[in-house]
Order: structure tokens, then sequence, then C-alpha cells
């Protein structure tokens, strides 16, 4: 179905689109918003600058710190009237990020995510249950459009009533389900506690996303669903879901290259890097209502522009290790949550849900990690329950190189989250 041209194009020709396009997307944000114009006068760079991708990092970058000073209107470069939808990042401080579509951006943005569901294996015979919460968040609506120009029958469920997210699975024979990964965690968790077996549902194919989740999370997705578990990335600044996403071969998340010009670079310097872990910048490069040009994502991800299995030639980004301001820095080793998920996903007398703590005693930080068991007859086995603990402070130990307190708690004893979960509690901070 929809695998169009450009995603399995020779890589000179996506290229020649993309700048092509740079070009149209950087005079466009310098004629019709002032804020480019006086960033891009004061760097001493103009338009007529661009005449390579690489001279795209002649440009100054655009922060999400640039976003709240405009808040809510000065980045936008059209009429009001020309606006047909508003929906707002996902922030939980402060005020939102407020992000402004026209028509044709809301037409671009459904062709990007129904591209990335036909990547994952979505078709028109699909039932898709959508349990992102419908809102300013643009998971929700963002796929919704994707699906419905896919050809599916869309259930907008919403997230939360996680019993009544079941039945609906069940009762209209649901084959996709779109959620954080975390959500979809704790829709088996209830499926469980109301006795449907992965068996009782008609569920083939899962499109998580919105949020970092480890290989090993997916692969137990994969099991308790009897699912194929994708991941889909984007964030509402670039458009929403839609910017990247896993096809079936799973080996890194295909980017919409002809709609946004990705560059990986140092999180240090900031210098643009040909290989390797780097922040992710992304460029908007047909945006009417809100131009983006070289936004810092603060997402760390590395780029592979090798040919894929599946015949893409869209370059593929690893799935995201975690935000340049989520890492945590523990007695100066950097740790990423993320690296903590992966080990505790090896260890089946445990589940997915688990909660980091930092603190910090007289000088030294400390890292806690609190991790339920699957068994609550394992918290009264002390023997066993010693045993538990240290092989996993162990392996977090392999991995991070540093020591962690491991704290096994009773099952369903950890807060839930029906969109984004929290994982990382810093009180150094406070
Ligand atoms: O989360 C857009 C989205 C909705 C993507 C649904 C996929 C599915 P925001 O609320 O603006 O937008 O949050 C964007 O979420 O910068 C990442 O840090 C994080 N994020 C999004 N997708 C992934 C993912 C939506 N697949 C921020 N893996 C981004 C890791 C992700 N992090």
């Amino acid at each position: 179905m929809i695998f169009s041209e450009i995603e399995k194009a020779p890589r000179k020709e996506i290229e020649k689109i993309q700048l092509e396009r740079l070009k149209k997307a950087v005079k466009y944000a310098y004629d019709n918003v002032p804020f480019y114009k006086k960033k891009y006068d004061e760097a001493n760079v103009s338009p007529d600058d661009i005449k390579s991708l690489e001279d795209i990092s002649k440009l100054p970058f655009t922060t999400k710190q640039d976003l709240r000073d405009n808040y809510p209107y000065g980045l936008m470069a059209v009429d009001m009237k020309d606006i047909v939808r508003v929906h707002a990042s996902s922030g939980t401080s402060g005020k939102p990020t407020v992000v402004f579509y026209t028509r044709a951006d809301l037409e671009m943005w459904s062709e990007c995510v129904a591209r990335i569901i036909a990547a994952a294996g979505g078709t028109d015979k699909d039932i898709v249950q959508i349990a992102f919460g419908y809102g300013l968040f643009t998971g929700a609506l963002g796929l919704h459009q994707g699906w419905e120009k896919i050809g599916a029958a869309v259930v907008p469920a919403s997230s939360g009533n996680t019993e009544r997210q079941v039945m609906l699975m069940k009762d209209l024979k649901v084959t996709a389900l779109v959620s954080t990964p975390s959500y979809a965690l704790y829709i088996s968790e209830v499926m469980e506690k109301m006795g449907v077996k992965k068996e009782d549902l008609s569920l083939r194919l899962g499109l998580f996303g919105s949020e970092a989740s480890s290989e090993a999370m997916h692969k137990e997705l994969e099991k308790k669903f009897g699912i194929v578990s994708t991941d889909n990335y984007g964030l509402s600044e670039i458009i929403g879901p839609g910017v990247s996403g896993e096809c079936i071969k799973k080996c890194g998340m295909h980017i919409n290259e002809d709609y946004f010009y990705p560059e990986i670079v140092d999180t240090e310097s900031l210098a643009p890097k040909k290989s390797g872990f780097g922040e992710l910048v992304l460029t908007a490069l047909c945006k009417e209502g809100l131009p983006i040009i070289r936004y810092r994502t603060k997402d760390i991800t590395a780029i592979n522009y090798e040919k894929c299995e599946c015949g893409r030639t869209f370059a593929r980004m690893e799935k995201i290790k975690g935000r340049s301001d989520d890492m945590l820095i523990i007695r100066g080793v950097n740790v990423f949550p993320s690296q903590i998920e992966g080990v505790l996903m090896g260890f089946s007398e445990i589940g997915g849900n688990y909660e980091i703590i930092v603190r910090r005693e007289g000088y030294l930080d400390s890292l806690e990690v609190l991790v339920e068991v699957n068994d609550a007859q394992l918290l009264i086995n002390f023997a066993s329950l010693e045993s538990l603990q240290s092989r996993i402070r162990h392996s977090l130990k392999t991995v991070l190189q540093i020591d962690a307190k491991v704290k096994l708690v009773e099952p369903l004893s950890l807060k839930r989250y029906e969109g984004k979960a929290k994982r990382v509690t810093d009180l150094r901070k406070i």
C-alpha cells in the first residue's frame, strides 16, 4: 500500500529533493517570521548561502527556549485564518509549546504517519485502538489521521479506563494498538487481572511511541500480547508523530527524509557529526504554519544511511538512547534510564515497571532502582529475594559501571501512567 517511490529512491535523488526544499524552507522562514530574519541577520547568514545540504550548518539552531520566548504566536508564518489546528507539547511545567498547522501541514502530517504505519505492517484491514489521550497532545490525532488515511477502522478510545480498553479490544476484535509502551504494558497487566488471555484478542500489531523504550520492553510486549511491537518517534515542534518509525524488519526508525532533514551534532560542541551517536537536529522541509529550521531535539541517537532489507532507502535512526537533559550524571558517570530498563527487562522474575531515585548523600550521589516482582511470594522468601537483588545489582554494575541499590517491591505497587511514564526522581535538584 502506501510505500511511495521516494521512500526507496536512490540517495542522490533524496538529497536533490532535500536541497530544493531546504532552500525554499529557509527562505520561507526568513521572509515570513521576523524571529528567523533577526537571528540570521545577526549571524550574518542569508537564505542565499544555502547552496548545498552541508551549508545548513551555517544556520543557527532553534531551541525550545525560542518557542517559549515567542509564545504563543511569535513563530507563526501565516495568518491565523489559514490555521486549521492547534496542538501543544506534553511538557508538564510552565507554558506549553504551542504548534500550528495549515490544511497543507495536516495533509503532509497524515501522509507521514500513514507511511510509518504502512512500514510497520498496518493496512486498511486493521481495526486500530488509539489509546493515547485525545486533546492538545499530537499523539492521538496524529496517529488517528494516519490510520484513517490508510483506510483502517479507527477506535478513538483515548487513554485511561483501562478495563474498558481491554473490553473494547476483545469485543471489537481490535488488530492494532497505539499507545505509549508503558501504557501498553499496563493494559496487559489489567488484562491478566481480568482473566483475558492474549488468545482471546485479535491483536497482531503494536505501534508504540512517544517515550523511550528498550528492545527488551518491546520483546516483553510481543510476548504479552502475541504481537509485533514497533517503535515510532516524533515531536510536536517538528510535526508530532510521523517523523520516523520502525518497519517490519525493526532495525532502526525510517525518517521521512523528504519532509524532515536530520543532522546529528556533538552533544558538547554542537558540531555536525558524520557518524555515531549525538543529538538529533531536525529541519522541517515543507511546513507552512510553523516553519522550523535546525531544531535541537535534545534526543540522543545515531543515523544509518544504508539501504534497509525492507527496500527503503530512507535513513534509519537508532532507538532514542535518552534525552541529553534526562541523562543522569552519577558520580561522574553518564547514565541513561533506558540502560537501566534494558538490564531490568532481562530478568523474568520482575516486571517492566520501575522507578529510579537519585539522591545526594553528603557529597556522594546514589542511585536506587525500585522494581516490582512478578510474584509477591518472592518478597517473603528472604534467601531468593537477596539472591535476585544481588543479581540485578551485579548486572546493573556491569552495564552502568556504578553501584546501584536495588529495592524489590510488591507487584502493582508502583505508579502507572496512561501516557508517558515518569521514571526518574532526581532528589538532588530539590
Ligand atoms: O510525543 C509525539 C509522538 C506521539 C511521537 C506519539 C510518537 C507517538 P511530544 O509530546 O512533543 O511529541 O514529545 C516529544 O518525546 O523529543 C522525545 O524525547 C520523546 N519521544 C517521542 N517518541 C519517542 C520514541 C510526541 N519513539 C518527545 N522514543 C521527543 C523515545 C520519544 N522518545
